[in-house]
């Protein structure tokens, strides 16, 4: 099912089957083998976020003290290029995003289950006519969405193999991610969950 919750934001419930949810796992593994977890962390206080985060593709996001939020093209630690992004990912942004370039980004967020993300927008990107594209695998996760900070906002529950894309205006939402629901998903080795966001950077 393909579910219109307004602005551009199209919510696919189990857009990935078990199977598909197995393979991307897998594909994850590798991708964090090559490119180590990191712990970002806010500008200036240097406090950390609670989220581990690494990326695939051409660019990834990062966090530090003294950088701040930015796009690099390699890992910080290894000084390699970020690993390629998995086909099977590019094949739900190609089937989805309804955008006729490939994605730039695709960052990597493990929460585990005391893990949040705070209302923020998205918008250290230059171009905000792609969509974001957004694949959760392992624990639900309590989420959070609104057109402004100070707005109403509604929360769905997203679970493993659930699809987001954050379309026209809903691209630049606040949103966030309350709490991880403990979890019988048994997707991930060590428990979690994993969200993936493919994103345009650059303007093509
Ligand atoms: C709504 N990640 O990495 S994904 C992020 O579950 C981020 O890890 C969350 O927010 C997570 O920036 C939420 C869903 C999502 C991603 C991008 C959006 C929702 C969005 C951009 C605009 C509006
Ligand atoms: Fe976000």
């Amino acid at each position: 099912g393909r579910i219109c919750l307004g602005s551009g934001l199209i919510y696919m419930p189990a857009y990935l089957d078990a199977a598909a949810q197995t393979a991307l796992a897998a594909d994850i593994a590798q991708v964090v083998a090559e490119a180590p977890w990191l712990q970002p962390r806010m500008p200036h206080s240097g406090h950390p976020l609670s989220v581990k985060m690494t990326n695939c593709g051409a660019l990834g996001w990062m966090s530090d003290r003294d950088g701040g939020y930015r796009y690099e093209a390699g890992h910080p630690d290894t000084g390699r290029p970020w690993p390629p992004v998995p086909p099977r990912v590019l094949n739900v942004w190609r089937a989805l995003a309804d955008y006729p370039h490939p994605p730039e980004a695709c960052l990597i967020n493990f929460y585990d289950c005391k893990a949040r993300m705070g209302l923020h927008q998205d918008r250290d990107e230059q171009d905000f006519s792609a969509p974001v594209v957004s694949i959760s695998l392992g624990e639900s996760c309590v989420f959070r969405y609104g057109v402004r900070r100070a707005d109403a906002t509604n929360r769905i529950e997203l679970r493993s193999g659930d699809v987001l894309v954050l379309g026209g205006a809903s691209r630049l939402f606040f949103h966030g991610v309350d709490k991880i629901l403990g979890g019988e998903s048994g997707l991930l080795p060590g428990g979690g969950r994993i969200n993936l966001t493919l994103r345009r950077v650059t303007r093509p």
